[in-house]
């Protein structure tokens, strides 16, 4: 059950889709507060758990905590960061008693999940014209499904970006492009995409293009989707402030920026120096910017991942201005003391996502002039949006790869999103196992971490372990900016890797169904082991297992020097341990706790009893796999079905009746009346 409860007059999200009558009197379960802010108490008892918040830090049960909605783009992810580049207001409380609360505003909220006071949840807005959704039902799946319904069906990416994806900060130039995609084939590695960073434009502009490093753009797109690849270019927020730069001198004759107080296009300084932002958030500024992507769908680019979109700021004239007047002062002062020094100091770490500069900019919502601050969540949602839209308007029949780095719930309609810089840190291999549940329970399906992290220096090892989680994961790509390459035939076990990618794809059936049918059905592809094992105490702490897809355990590696680890089998199931397509060990486990061995070079995983993993022989490209052509595995104890979801991976008739596969196995045999489908021999 759902009931909708409206504080002031709160500005539209479009975060929902479904309209609940409002519910009059107290919101149930929470103490109300109206004082100088809205805020909602919840005295938690000893053994409740949180979960929700989807993108931000530490575990799978928030306890303990403070959190923050704003999106911001901050590189360091470390354990006393509140916030990171998005804003999903979506808690869940399970225990005692057990409801779910949405709250629907673009501005700040503040969660105190038990930290200041360790049986105390306070959530605070920064706004009091909040809309609040309470959900109650009988367990965590229909909580997480009844609010899905609520939020509307996730995005569906085009089969292909089920691939392996690479991408770094770093590729400059068409041959570097060349460079890499002959690299993987000379190793034999499977690869669907390669990701262009901010280097292909001219001057960061966005929609633009280098032409003196990518002279013949068109041909290189040619060239790689001749050979099977796509390439996925950035699209940054900030619009550059330039002269001749044809969306720049649009925007300004349309009005399509937002303005600052004076009503003067508003400046700040981001990757192209001095931008304005695209006044997202007014529909025909909205369509403008999303028409703008044609440029390069024209050139046949069928990706595009949005970045800077919180919007990131790394400076503003009138925050230079204090820090310079104060290094004036200061000078004029002599000597500074401790206190001076570091008050200087701190001036200039903090120019950069400076939340005074979010008050410094207006949107023009049709008609209505409105803050930024008030909005500030929205901003990467709609920007996004537009984007989406615009490809609806270029063709509609077509799925086009898309993801956002900033994003807030209403937004997992339009696209997915990664979870920005992460780092080449075990402890950020940790965190990207322990979100991905949060994410889905807030319809962000199609997502993923950095592989092998962002910013400095993996090593072999973190790769690799990094890998066998991130081949369960929908959004696969390894992304980097460190030093160190970290293609993955830059290591000197490339065979170990070239295994690895290969069953990534032989799971492709698989991980393509069970997305499909998540998204359909609203339920979660990664979902903690509490969701599906409700009356097993056991289970209430693990957050370093999930269940992935109706049928999977996975029991991932996250530290270094370990060549196996403990696991908490919730039932007998199959344990599956691949070394390569071709060598594959199967062999039932009881329920219990095991020490399960995890060589370098395995991944295991678990099926539960009576489900199957549906595979296929793996190739070097998605395009180029049979998917009519399946095999099975599985421990059946019973005659059962699996409803196998597949499609052409392109257009976006979802629910096509012939979509759906039945699979029908017991112990000895296995058919389907659609596709080919046989036991795979181990
Ligand atoms: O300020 O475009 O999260 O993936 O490589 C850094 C350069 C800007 C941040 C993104 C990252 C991307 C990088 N960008």
């Amino acid at each position: 059950m759902i009931q909708k409860f409206r504080f002031g007059e709160p500005i539209l999200s479009d975060s929902v889709v479904k309209d609940i009558p409002l519910s009059k009197g107290n919101v149930p379960y929470v103490q109300t507060k109206s004082e100088e802010n809205l805020s909602f108490h919840y005295d938690l008892a000893p053994e409740d758990a949180v979960y929700g918040l989807g993108e931000n830090m530490h575990g799978i049960n928030k306890r303990g905590f403070v959190y923050e909605s704003r999106c911001m783009d901050g590189a360091r992810h470390t354990d006393d960061r509140i916030s990171l580049y998005a804003a999903h207001n979506f808690i869940i409380v399970d225990g005692n008693r057990r409801f779910a609360m949405f709250l629907d505003t673009a501005s700040i909220v503040t969660y105190d999940v038990g930290n200041k006071n360790i049986d105390q949840l306070i959530i605070t807005c920064k706004t009091k014209d909040v809309d609040v959704y309470i959900i109650e039902e009988k367990d965590l799946v229909s909580i997480v499904s009844a609010f899905r319904e609520l939020i509307g069906k996730s995005y569906i990416p085009p089969k292909w970006a089920f691939g392996y994806q690479q991408s770094r900060w770093g590729y400059r130039t068409e041959d570097d492009f060349r460079e890499i995609a002959k690299n993987y084939k000379e190793h034999g590695i499977p690869l669907d995409a390669l990701y262009m960073d901010i280097d292909y434009m001219e001057e960061y502009e966005s929609f633009t293009i280098d032409r003196e490093k990518f002279p013949n753009f068109e041909g290189l797109v040619d060239e790689m989707k001749a050979d099977g690849l796509h390439l996925v270019p950035i699209i940054d927020a900030g619009i550059k402030v330039k002269q001749g730069y044809g969306v720049y001198e649009d925007g300004v004759a349309n009005d399509y920026f937002c303005k600052d107080k004076d009503g003067n296009n508003f400046k700040c300084g981001v990757w192209p120096g001095f931008c304005h932002f695209p006044d997202v958030l007014n529909t025909k500024t909205r369509a403008w910017f999303g028409d703008q992507y044609r440029v390069l769908l024209d050139k046949g680019i069928d990706g595009f991942w949005n970045d800077m979109n919180e919007p990131s700021i790394f400076y503003t004239q009138e925050r230079l201005q204090e820090a310079y007047t104060m290094v004036d002062e200061l000078r004029a002062q002599g000597e500074l003391d401790l206190h001076t020094y570091f008050g200087l100091r701190s001036k200039f770490q903090t120019l950069t996502s400076n939340p005074e500069d979010y008050k410094l900019f207006y949107h023009d919502m049709d008609g209505k002039k409105v803050r930024h601050d008030a909005v500030h969540n929205l901003f990467g949602y709609y920007l996004t949006r537009a984007a989406a839209e615009g490809f609806d308007r270029y063709n509609s029949e077509k799925r086009i790869l898309l993801f956002s780095r900033a994003s807030s719930i209403g937004m997992h309609r339009y696209s997915g999103i990664w979870t920005g810089d992460n780092h080449s840190w075990w402890s950020h291999l940790k965190m990207n196992i322990k979100m991905m549940p949060s994410l889905n329970m807030c319809g962000f399906l199609y997502s993923g971490a950095d592989l092998g992290g962002f910013g400095g220096d993996t090593n072999e090892e973190l790769m690799l372990r990094w890998i066998e989680f991130g081949m369960f994961a929908p959004l696969m790509r390894n992304h980097n900016q460190g030093r160190r390459d970290q293609e993955l035939y830059t290591f000197s076990h490339t065979n170990w890797f070239k295994n690895l990618i290969e069953l990534r794809y032989a799971m492709i059936p698989y991980l393509y169904s069970e997305f499909v049918k998540a998204v359909q059905t609203n339920a979660c592809f990664f979902r903690p082991l509490v969701f599906d094992y409700t009356k097993d105490p056991m289970v209430k702490e693990i957050e370093d297992q999930l269940m992935v897809g109706e049928g999977i355990m996975v029991a991932p590696i996250y530290e270094a020097n370990v060549r196996g680890r403990t696991v908490y089998v919730p039932e007998d199931m199959l344990m599956v341990r691949m070394r390569s397509y071709e060598e594959i060990q199967t062999e039932t486990i009881a329920k219990g706790m095991h020490y399960v061995s995890m060589a370098l070079d395995e991944v295991v995983f678990f099926i539960k009893k009576d489900h199957l993993m549906v595979l296929a022989e793996p190739k070097t490209r998605t395009r180029d796999m049979n998917f009519d052509q399946l095999y099975v595995l599985g421990y059946i104890t019973q005659p059962i079905q699996y409803q196998l979801y597949d499609d052409d991976g392109y257009s976006k008739q979802y629910d096509q009746p012939d979509n759906l596969h039945v699979v029908y196995a017991t112990s000895t045999e296995v058919s389907c009346a659609s596709k080919q489908v046989q036991f795979l021999k181990s």
